[in-house]
């Protein structure tokens, strides 16, 4: 379309570096066989603060600070409530709450990779622009617009299932076989947006734990991780505190999930994924590092966070 090519040539100009550090980080991922770790930071609440920021943008930039000194590699950003029955946020809002928390971080924290967990096309395009570096779509890029932006932007992309809608995906989640459903969807999405123009090394999968999955469904997906090596794509697992955990261990807290999450945390990490999306980051970094130390069978001193 020759409106996406006038368009391309606004792509921002962080646009190939975020490509190149991520692929950076995947690579050095891949040969140490350690994931990457990526903070959750929720963007969410409306109230003021006395700085000039809306409250939660205070405490969302105070949070990601804490997690990239605690060693995550990327934070990811969120203004959407995706939780099962959540109530939708529209894309001005998100633009809102997102832009000033990328922009602060983008001055405070010069090395963090910053993602944004996103649906909507004009919020990956104003997020893009305000200098994020990596678009994470729980609708793999298949909303109106948002294949577009996406390409548009430069970034690289998260492509995620999902069965159904989050106001209701939860109701009745039906597979014949999730796995191999989970894996033909992604591979469809992938033909998809290379077919549009996006770049290979722009693409990372995601089964989506929990996204239209009763807990078999999660525990199958999770159990056979291996089954989407064959895409040939980086795998983000994200299974922290989601309530397969609680159905396990009887924890209807959310917050009282971190056992859980960090044995859910290593399965993904010994199964290859290669970035890990979670709440706690202290606790998963001091697991990964023992686990890796074990694996390694030596003490050695690593410097987390050490971006290219
Ligand atoms: C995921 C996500 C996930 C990716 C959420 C929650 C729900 N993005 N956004 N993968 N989950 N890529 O954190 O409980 O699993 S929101």
């Amino acid at each position: 379309m020759p409106a996406n090519t006038s368009e391309a040539k606004r792509t921002p100009a962080s646009s190939h570096e975020a490509v190149a550090r991520l692929q950076s980080l995947l690579r050095r991922a891949e040969e140490s066989g350690r994931p990457l770790v990526m903070g959750i930071v929720n963007v969410t609440d409306d109230s003021f603060s006395g700085d000039g920021l809306k409250g939660d943008a205070t405490a969302a930039i105070e949070q990601a600070k804490a997690m990239a000194a605690a060693g995550a590699d990327i934070l990811d950003l969120g203004a959407e409530s995706t939780r099962p029955g959540a109530a939708p946020v529209s894309s001005a809002q998100e633009i809102q709450r997102l832009v000033p928390v990328i922009e602060a971080l983008r001055r405070d924290l010069p090395r963090a990779l910053l993602s944004v967990d996103t649906r909507n096309a004009a919020t990956m395009q104003a997020a893009a622009m305000a200098g994020a570096h990596l678009i994470n779509d729980i609708s793999a890029l298949d909303g109106e617009g948002s294949l577009e932006a996406a390409i548009r932007s430069g970034l690289p992309v998260v492509l995620m299932h999902m069965q159904g809608q989050p106001g209701t995906m939860q109701q009745a989640p039906r597979y014949d076989d999730v796995v191999a459903e989970v894996r033909d969807y992604l591979a469809q999405r992938i033909a998809a947006c290379r077919a549009a123009g996006l770049a290979r090394d722009r693409i990372l999968i995601d089964p989506g734990i929990g996204f239209g999955k009763s807990v078999d469904h999660n525990l199958t997906l999770l159990q056979r991780l291996q089954a989407f090596r064959v895409l040939g794509y980086p795998l983000l697992v994200g299974a922290s505190r989601k309530s397969f955990i609680g159905a396990i261990a009887r924890e209807p807290e959310a917050q009282r999930r971190v056992p859980g999450s960090i044995a859910a945390a290593l399965w993904a990490a010994q199964q290859g994924a290669r970035i890990l999306r979670v709440h706690d980051v202290p606790e998963t970094v001091q697991a990964l590092n023992v686990w890796q130390a074990m694996a390694r069978g030596a003490l050695k001193a690593e410097k987390p966070n050490d971006s290219a």
